[in-house]
């Protein structure tokens, strides 16, 4: 039985990876943080927990990821634990550089000292191509990270391959283009109109705001797109690979498409807020991912409009289901506002009557339930 150690398995990519090896008949271990609140909801979402070995450890401490490879004995690793959030980039510019830049040289080390056979799976991103200028960004696209994430990634990118040449360590990039589901986290953008979209449509809100409605992005859905890390570790020969839809669409559009969805309109219930733009921007990402084609045999299938509709149609399920009384893993609870609006849901005088309305409303997502519970 092969052995795979997964660091991040926590987070949206680790859970699916996680399922994708399971089923593969793998031994899959998988890294967490000791934080105040365990947060393990995706492997529960997913109901994987008791199927993965979890191991305490922090990509910033040395000593923990050794611990983590002497006790999962991996065959292979896929590295995902990163700060992935660009905008907290901004913020967190240090402990981004040391957790998702110098958290992989961590990693590398300790693989080279404990069993250099052991393949490594390393998570670049699309992010690394910053303003490129192409129409089409592949593996031989120059870089041009504009942000604190994309530099720390750019940086995990070349020791990675690095490592390679000169250690001869089996090490892949996988550069992958924004991919969703979901179990995506409420901040990026994605889950953040589908889950707002979600309670307009019941009654529970009113509109949101967004940042920079124009950036376009190469979406795809992040089930499919962990298959291609594995196949990455699956050849004889170590490479970097491009892996993406090659569709581009803006934010306003992904917006414009979850409104539909719900029958709502963007005037009444979207607005902008500078408070969302980040100090610079990557405008646009297109891939092209002919080589993960050509020799992976990888490529996607769920395009955009099914994205959305899976996206939307889960956070319809989830607030609905919440208020006839079901409660099930989910990150909402966790996250103050919409924490409070729980609550309120919970509590307030006219709790009965909201959960008619919404049991009402309900009804009216007949039609986009059945897909939804298909993550
Ligand atoms: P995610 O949901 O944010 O998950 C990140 C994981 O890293 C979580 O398990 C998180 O643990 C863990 N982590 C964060 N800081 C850590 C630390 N100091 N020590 C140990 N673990 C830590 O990200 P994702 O979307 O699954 O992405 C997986 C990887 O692919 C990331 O490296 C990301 O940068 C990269 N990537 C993502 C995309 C995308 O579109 N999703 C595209 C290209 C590349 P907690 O649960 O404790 O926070
Ligand atoms: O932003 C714009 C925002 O935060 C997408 C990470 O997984 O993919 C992800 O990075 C776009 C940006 O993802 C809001 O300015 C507008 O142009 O969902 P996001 P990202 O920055 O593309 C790459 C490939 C990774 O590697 C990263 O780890 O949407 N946008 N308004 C907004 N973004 C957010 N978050 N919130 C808004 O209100």
């Amino acid at each position: 039985m092969k052995r795979a150690l997964i660091t991040g398995i926590t987070g949206q990519d680790g859970v699916y990876l996680a399922r994708f090896l399971l089923d593969k008949g793998y031994a899959v271990y998988g890294t967490f943080r000791r934080l105040s609140t365990p947060n393990f909801w995706r492997l529960q979402y997913l109901d994987i927990f008791d199927r993965v070995t979890l191991i305490p450890a922090d990509i910033i401490d040395s000593s923990s990821i050794v611990e983590a490879i002497e006790v999962s004995e991996p065959d292979e690793i896929y590295h995902l634990a990163a700060q992935s959030y660009v905008g907290a980039s901004f913020e967190q510019p240090v402990g981004t550089g040391e957790i998702t830049g110098l958290g992989v040289t961590r990693l590398l080390e300790a693989v080279r000292q404990l069993n250099p056979k052991i393949k490594v799976y390393q998570a670049s991103t699309s992010e690394l191509f910053g303003n490129s200028g192409r129409p089409r960004q592949d593996e031989e696209t120059p870089f041009a990270p504009t942000s604190p994430y994309a530099a720390a990634k750019l940086y995990g990118y070349w020791m990675a391959k690095m490592y390679r040449e000169a250690y001869g360590l089996f090490t892949c990039n996988g550069i992958l283009f924004n991919h969703e589901s979901p179990v995506r986290g409420l901040e990026f953008v994605t889950r953040k109109i589908s889950n707002n979209v979600a309670k307009i449509a019941l009654g529970l809100q009113d509109s949101f705001a967004l940042g920079n409605v124009e950036a376009k992005r190469d979406w795809g859905y992040a089930p499919e797109y962990v298959e291609s890390m594995w196949l990455m570790l699956q050849r004889d020969q170590p490479g970097d690979f491009v892996v993406s839809t090659g569709e581009t669409h803006s934010v306003r559009e992904f917006t414009e498409h979850a409104l539909r969805i719900a029958g709502l309109d963007w005037d009444k219930h979207v607005r902008t807020d500078p408070r969302f733009l980040r100090p610079l921007e990557v405008n646009y990402l297109c891939g092209d991912c002919a080589r993960a084609a050509q020799v992976l045999g990888w490529t996607p299938k769920v395009r955009f409009a099914k994205l959305v509709e899976i996206m939307v149609g889960e956070d319809l399920r989830r607030w609905k289901a919440f208020a006839e009384g079901e409660r099930f893993p989910w990150d909402a609870p966790s996250y103050p506002t919409e924490a409070t609006l729980l609550t309120r849901l919970l509590n307030s005088d006219g709790a009965r009557a909201k959960r008619r309305e919404l049991r009402a409303a309900a009804k009216t997502w007949a039609t986009v339930r059945p897909s939804a519970r298909t993550p």
